[in-house]
């Protein structure tokens, strides 16, 4: 009769605590306290530096508890992170994937626990809606656009392009190759002659552009596309080590607008920096709080606000002023 007793008690309190995980919907109102779970790529660049201090900052201003974990590049890092977030209960999951494919499980898993999730600054490739409520950040497509258009107009129709590709598999990398070759199609005398990933880093950046710079087609080199600054930067190395002038023998465009880069405009050693705005810690708890604190529902896009920078707009007083 005991033994029946205490299993019956048991079988109780499994029955309470998983009726309880299932109202784990979050407690919504003014004075909600919100926990959130952040999945980072890394530190890989000086964009990605200031994405994840934009994020930390504002979580700090809001009060908002951040749960925070760096994946040092590393999609396994980000699965563990993110199963780890569903496991602690977290209000909403932010993920920026470090590449568009591998997502389904953990989201369906993260649907399954009723965590939001959303996607800040690069997207997934998922076969059903759903999986995610809301993608805030860049088109990098436009951006690869917007790379191209300049070099039409300031380059002109003829020129042998060498391209520093970024992580493969990423969003970023091949949305901004889409969109440039989107548009040099249309112009036959722009050639891609020289493309290699870099995986977004300076020193990885650098080290293909020397091999580039010693290739049979060193020559034919009259436009560098690198999809991130940090490569350009290292690339800029590159070309000045194999003895040519960045910047005048060979121009140089690329995605992001560090601070870095914009220097480099000004000195003349590189050309023009496609903004990627990485601030987005703002828009990203005005979702949040939205959702928490006003019942609000989360929008499906977020637009990150974002220009084009040339010699022609970049002065010390901008450089003085960029933020990262
Ligand atoms: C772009 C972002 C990219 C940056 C790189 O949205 O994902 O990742 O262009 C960073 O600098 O590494």
């Amino acid at each position: 009769m005991k033994k029946l007793l205490t299993l019956f008690v048991a079988m109780m309190m499994v029955l309470a605590v998983s009726c309880k995980k299932q109202e784990a919907a979050p407690e919504v109102g003014p004075g909600a306290k919100i926990r959130v779970g952040f999945s980072q790529i890394g530190a890989e660049s000086d964009w990605r530096k200031a994405s994840t201090v934009s994020i930390q900052e504002e979580a700090a201003k809001r009060g908002i508890e951040l749960l925070f974990s760096d994946a040092q590049q590393k999609q396994e890092n980000q699965l563990k992170a993110v199963r780890s977030f569903i496991a602690q209960g977290v209000d909403v999951i932010c993920l920026a994937p470090v590449v568009a494919t591998g997502w389904e499980d953990v989201l369906k898993e993260a649907k399954a626990a009723k965590i939001p999730v959303i996607l800040i600054d690069r997207k997934v490739t998922v076969s059903e809606d759903g999986l995610y409520s809301c993608y805030i950040g860049s088109d990098c497509t436009e951006e690869g656009r917007k790379a191209a258009r300049w070099v039409i107009e300031n380059v002109g129709e003829n020129a042998g392009i060498a391209e520093l590709v970024g992580t493969v598999g990423s969003g970023p990398a091949i949305e901004r190759k889409k969109g440039f070759e989107e548009i040099i199609k249309d112009h036959p005398g722009l050639k891609i002659i020289k493309s290699q990933s870099g995986d977004f880093t300076r020193s990885q950046g650098k080290e293909v552009m020397e091999q580039f710079l010693k290739s049979p087609e060193k020559d034919q080199i009259k436009v560098l596309y690198a999809h991130n600054d940090d490569m350009a930067l290292g690339a800029i190395q590159a070309i000045e080590e194999a003895g040519k002038v960045p910047g005048k023998d060979i121009v140089i465009i690329s995605c992001d607008g560090v601070k870095e880069m914009f220097k480099m405009i000004l000195a003349g050693k590189a050309n023009c920096t496609v903004e990627c705005n990485p601030m987005i810690g703002p828009q990203l708890y005005d979702v949040i709080e939205g959702y928490m604190r006003e019942g609000k529902p989360i929008p499906e896009r977020v637009e990150s606000i974002e220009g084009v920078f040339d010699s022609k707009n970049i002065t010390q007083e901008v450089v003085d002023g960029r933020r990262y």
